[in-house]
């Protein structure tokens, strides 16, 4: 066991009497002092005790495993890729963001089924000599809030349905501030974005609308049936497939990236698909980067009450019991191993538990280090604003609350201009 601290046996004992709640959720704790002493899962001993040395045995045992249980106990089993994907180009112009940029809104369904298919709205740099690497990630309020670019479509008021939020008011450029087309073009990148409501409605009715409407039909769902931060991946899985054939984009250059729940579902797509080349975590927090047994702000047991459609029924199991189990995020990050991967917090995101966020990268470094990559190591994250890069691995906690600002845009730029370029 690599431990950041022993758990002893009495403690265990302990701890297995806590409840899990019923009704309500337990209270949000925010003291580091109180922090019951854990130690995390080894990602480098396999499930049969034996230790792990090579990238091989990683690579055809031990990930294997980590991304099995992830599969069963959290996030679900998504379906495999369709065969056959349509797209369809609904808008083009080469003359965007004062022609420095082209835009693409390409609509993407698969074998003729799904006719309420999804929007995927690329902004590639003009003038470049080679296909560009692009940023892909999935937007909270549609794609008409990331710019005020008039040209966007508008998600169907149905698809909006539900959504008016005090966060932010989905209107035309409404959430400009976390979509720096400008400066990501200008640093000869391509971005490329879906909004969640295409891929599965981020509410619970019982899995009937989006995606799980149309693929699990007919199919009884059980503990380990896929979630919506699940779907959300397997969505941006399927614009891969897309960006894959665009010419403007060079498609071994993809990094997967997310704000918030969408940084946990840019983790979980990076995990299962290793086409992405990059993988960015930006605020995910509790069930994305944060490690769970420390307990600090959301926990598992509020996340799957306030949330109870984003992960599988088996992951109630963890509610109050988080040393229980199987894994921990760190491991979530090793999946991504030996791509490069970053991970960001917020000084006043407290609730995402920032310190926990980072010991994440400080635990999957050992799988780091099998690849010949350096890693953290220190148990201490770095100060506010001062970008830590080693190996492969990316690290900052920007001043500020829960939000992925310019601040973050430009460390995820300096860093992809190290491996993308
Ligand atoms: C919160 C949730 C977090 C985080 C956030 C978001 O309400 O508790 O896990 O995902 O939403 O996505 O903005």
């Amino acid at each position: 066991m690599i431990g950041l601290t022993i758990l002893t046996a009495a403690l265990s004992a302990v701890f297995s009497i806590a409840a899990p709640s019923a009704g309500s959720p337990e209270k949000a704790s925010y003291d580091e002092a109180a922090i019951k002493p854990y130690s995390l899962p080894d990602p480098l001993l396999t499930l049969s005790g034996r230790p792990v040395r090579t990238v091989r045995r990683w690579a055809r045992r031990r990930r294997p495993e980590i991304l099995e249980q992830f599969t069963r106990e959290m996030f679900g089993e998504s379906p495999k890729l369709p065969r056959r994907t349509l797209f369809h180009v609904l808008e083009e112009s080469s003359s965007a963001l004062g022609s420095k940029a082209t835009r693409r809104q390409v609509s993407i369904s698969f074998d003729g089924e799904w006719t309420d298919s999804l929007v995927l709205l690329i902004y590639t740099p003009n003038g470049l000599d080679e296909p560009a690497p692009c940023f892909l990630g999935v937007n909270f309020w549609g794609n008409w809030t990331v710019s005020t670019d008039p040209a966007i479509l508008k998600p169907s008021a149905a698809r909006l349905q539900g959504y008016g939020t005090k966060q932010i008011r989905p209107d035309r450029g409404a959430s400009q501030s976390r979509w720096p087309l400008e400066e990501i073009i200008s640093r000869g990148y391509a971005v490329a974005t879906f909004y969640r409501g295409d891929i599965d409605p981020d509410f619970d009715d019982g899995f009937k609308n989006g995606v799980h409407g149309v693929l699990d039909k007919g199919k009884e769902r059980d503990a380990e049936s896929w979630g919506t931060v699940a779907a959300w991946a397997w969505g941006l899985r399927l614009c891969l497939d897309y960006l894959e054939k665009d010419p403007d984009i060079d498609e071994g250059k993809v990094a997967v990236f997310g704000h918030s729940r969408l940084g946990k579902t840019a983790l979980w797509a990076g995990a299962t698909d290793r086409r992405f080349a990059m993988v960015i975590s930006n605020c995910s927090g509790c069930s994305g980067a944060a490690i769970s047994r420390r307990r600090i702000g959301e926990t598992v047991d509020i996340i799957n009450y306030k949330f109870p459609h984003w992960f599988c029924t088996n992951y109630r199991k963890y509610n109050c019991r988080e040393w229980d189990l199987p894994f921990d995020e760190h491991e979530l990050i090793a999946l991504a191993a030996p791509r490069p991967v970053y991970v960001a917090s917020a000084s006043e995101d407290n609730w995402a538990d920032p310190k926990g966020e980072y010991l994440s990268l400080v635990g999957a470094s050992p799988v780091y280090a099998l690849y010949g990559y350096e890693g953290f190591t220190s148990y201490v994250p770095p100060g506010i604003e001062q970008p830590v890069v080693a190996g492969r691995m990316g690290y900052h906690i920007r001043r500020g609350k829960h939000d992925i600002a310019l601040y973050d845009w430009l460390r995820y730029l300096d860093f992809a201009d190290r491996f993308l370029k």
